[in-house]
């Protein structure tokens, strides 16, 4: 068996990645660990920027892909239980970001692949990439009756997350890594709970909380705790609890909790993103605090970035894109890591209450201040966060 790409993982960066590829008439074929309803029910993130969903439009996948999603331009931080609106479309000249819940853009992008004939094989076990230094690499398989595959390639894509087999098939040495702990922890509970009308950010001195929705009738929230805290120290009781106090708002409509887990506070970023005939995409690459929502977006930019490295390669006979593929996705992720850094420092530090946290707490404040007094300030984040 031979083909042009093998897209190893369908989360965001290969699915989006494989669509791509079909539109410009580059063979490729998805192998995937899990099983179809498995990647499909992954609920993580919750909003597409501007760019990402340009994305999708420049290719030809707006109607597949973005079909009844309605942007939100708007953010609220609530300081104090004080609400405070951020028009991030007006001053972003008009970009603003839609609400897609990543399981909605996974299933919409399996769908439009497969109706368009693409090739895509779920519960693949045991991939393993091979000759990633020459010029014809392969990339061997077990499928679920227990077959081996093995699949000639001239590249392939590596999309399977930050546990992934991609990156850990490069030798020690060639990749150079960048990692940073922000020494906090997060909490994050899913609920059948109604949506914020918009997304909505709490600083408060008993920690920073969120709420993003995640279609109409649910909610993921986040709550700062202590790190290594123990989820049986986060009954559902306390969590709402808290919730009502850090977010000001003694009414905050309830609903069942579907999801509890503790989101690691940790920054990783790989580069180059290319071992020889190996690419690196999305979080096989890098991976981002939720703060600022940049992960599923990032991953998105990639694969818009490699599919264009590729075609003008296989079809244009124009290796320049596809040499410039980490640096040119390097310049957005390292934008994406310090504006992440920025506003989460911003956001923690300003309800800080340790008496030794005073002075810091002073300063995110007046960064915050800032925001909505400096029409340069505000511009220079909505820039950012569109
Ligand atoms: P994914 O989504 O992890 O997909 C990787 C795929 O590869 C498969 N795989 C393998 N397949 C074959 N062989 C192997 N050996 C394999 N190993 C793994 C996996 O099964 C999977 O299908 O990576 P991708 O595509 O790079 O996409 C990245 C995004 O998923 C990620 O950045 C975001 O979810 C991060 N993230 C958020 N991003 C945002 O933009 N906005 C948010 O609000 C946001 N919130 C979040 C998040 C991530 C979270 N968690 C749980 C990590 C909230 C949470 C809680």
């Amino acid at each position: 068996e031979s083909i042009e790409v093998v897209i190893i993982g369908s989360g965001p960066a290969g699915l989006t990645l494989a669509n791509l590829l079909r539109r410009a008439g580059v063979g490729c074929v998805v192998l995937e660990r899990q099983s179809r309803p498995y990647v499909e029910q992954r609920q993580r993130a919750g909003v597409l920027e501007h760019a990402a969903a340009r994305v999708f439009e420049d290719w030809g996948l707006g109607d597949s892909v973005l079909a009844g999603t309605h942007s939100d331009g708007m953010l609220e931080i609530r300081l104090d239980g004080q609400p405070r609106f951020f028009d991030v479309a007006a001053l972003a000249d008009g970009r603003a970001g839609r609400i897609v819940p990543q399981q909605v853009l996974v299933v919409r992008l399996v769908k439009a692949f497969l109706e368009g004939g693409g090739d895509l094989r779920f519960e693949a076990a045991e991939v393993t990439p091979h000759g990633l230094d020459g010029s014809s690499p392969t990339v061997t398989y077990r499928d679920a009756d227990g077959v081996v595959h093995e699949i000639a390639c001239s590249y392939v894509a590596g999309c399977d997350g930050f546990h992934g087999v991609s990156r850990a098939a490069v030798p020690e040495g060639a990749l150079t890594t960048y990692t940073y702990d922000h020494g906090i922890g997060w909490l994050t509970v899913l609920a059948d709970a109604p949506a914020p009308r918009h997304p909505l950010f709490g600083i408060h001195p008993a920690g920073f909380s969120a709420q993003f929705a995640r279609g109409p009738k649910a909610s993921r929230f986040y709550l700062e705790c202590a790190p290594g805290e123990s989820l049986d120290a986060w009954g559902d009781e306390r969590i709402w609890e808290q919730l009502r106090l850090r977010l000001g708002d003694a009414e905050l409509p309830t609903g069942p909790i579907t999801e509890k887990l503790f989101v690691e506070m940790r920054c990783f970023v790989a580069d180059p993103m290319r071992y020889g005939r190996l690419f690196l995409v999305g979080d096989a690459a890098h991976i981002i605090t939720p703060m600022g929502g940049k992960g599923m977006n990032l991953a998105i930019a990639d694969a818009d970035v490699l599919a264009r490295g590729l075609r003008a390669a296989l079809r244009e006979g124009d290796e320049g894109p596809l040499a410039a593929y980490s640096e040119t996705c390097l310049r957005r992720v390292w934008d994406s890591q310090e504006f992440s850094r920025w506003m989460s420092e911003m956001m923690h530090e300003a309800g800080n209450a340790a008496p030794a946290g005073a002075f810091r707490r002073q300063l995110a404040r007046a960064r915050l201040e800032r925001l909505f007094t400096s029409d340069t300030a505000a511009r220079a984040f909505a820039d950012l966060m569109a």
